[in-house]
């Protein structure tokens, strides 16, 4: 009898947990998640956060991504962002790779992918 109400509380505590990650992914302390598909941003590409949260770049389903701030492709500086992406190699990822990325400053962030031009996020920092 214990081993079975253990073993539902788990099986709650698991259900709650991959609702809560889902859906809606503006604000929160911490668990923002851009998503990459093969050759796209999938979801939310428009997030926004508090200055000292953190942002995780989910390419777990996709394919070979590399991205930097900018626009359309091209690394453009943007002051403020996290250093990780604001150098003309940026981040990259493979698929099945994960990352979260800090963002300390508040400011106005694109991020594009040097691979594919046409992927474009946004990530607001707000103080
Ligand atoms: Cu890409």
């Amino acid at each position: 009898m214990r081993k079975v109400l253990l073993t539902c509380a788990v099986l709650a505590t698991l259900i709650l947990a991959a609702c809560s990650s889902g859906g809606s992914s503006s604000g929160g302390s911490n668990g923002s998640t851009i998503a990459m598909g093969f050759g796209a941003f999938t979801g939310n590409t428009s997030i926004t956060i508090k200055a000292g949260d953190s942002v995780t770049f989910d390419d777990s389903s996709g394919g070979v991504h590399q991205l930097v701030i900018g626009t359309s492709g091209q690394f453009s500086a943007v002051s403020g962002a996290p250093s990780q992406l604001n150098t003309a190699t940026g981040v990259m990822f493979n698929s099945g790779d994960k990352q979260t990325i800090l963002f300390p400053n508040t400011g106005t962030f694109p991020i594009t992918c040097k691979i594919h031009p046409s992927m474009q996020a946004t990530v607001t920092v707000t103080s």
